[in-house]
């Protein structure tokens, strides 16, 4: 009865240690590399947000080189925008009479976008013999 008792225990006992050499060694994780899932062919959608001057809004870019302005002068229209880009070793500052820059380092750039009509001269306030001007139309 005791002897029954103490087999049925070991037995338990190599049973439950087989049992859980059998957990260890579960297969490794199902690591079958999983397809980047393909793009869903959306019906493409326009991404750019409507500017608030409406459809046809551009930037014109303006260099800001050798201590000049190039080109001198733009034309532009309402709602568009200019963008200097400073290619000189040089601080330049833009200053017109509504806008003006920081102080921008070679590669810096300023974006600013122009809403009424009109002709704006504008200078380099370090280097005022650098000047240029930005002529707006309303668009039509
Ligand atoms: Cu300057």
């Amino acid at each position: 009865m005791r002897k029954g008792f103490i087999v049925f225990m070991v037995l338990l006992s190599v049973f439950l240690a087989i049992g859980c050499t059998g957990s260890n060694k579960e297969q490794p994780a199902n690591k079958t590399e999983t397809p980047a899932s393909t793009p869903v062919n959306k019906s493409v959608t326009p991404t750019e947000t409507p500017q608030t001057a409406g459809g046809g809004s551009k930037i014109v870019d303006v260099a800001i080189q050798s201590f000049a302005f190039n080109p001198v002068s733009v034309e532009i229209s309402t709602g568009d925008t200019v963008k200097w880009t400073n290619m000189d070793s040089a601080t330049h500052i833009i200053k017109g009479s509504t806008f003006e820059s920081g102080s921008l380092a070679k590669g810096d750039n300023y974006e600013f976008a122009f809403t009424e009509p009109g002709v704006y001269d504008y200078i380099c306030s370090i280097h005022p013999s650098m000047k240029g001007t930005v002529t707006v139309v309303a668009k039509k």
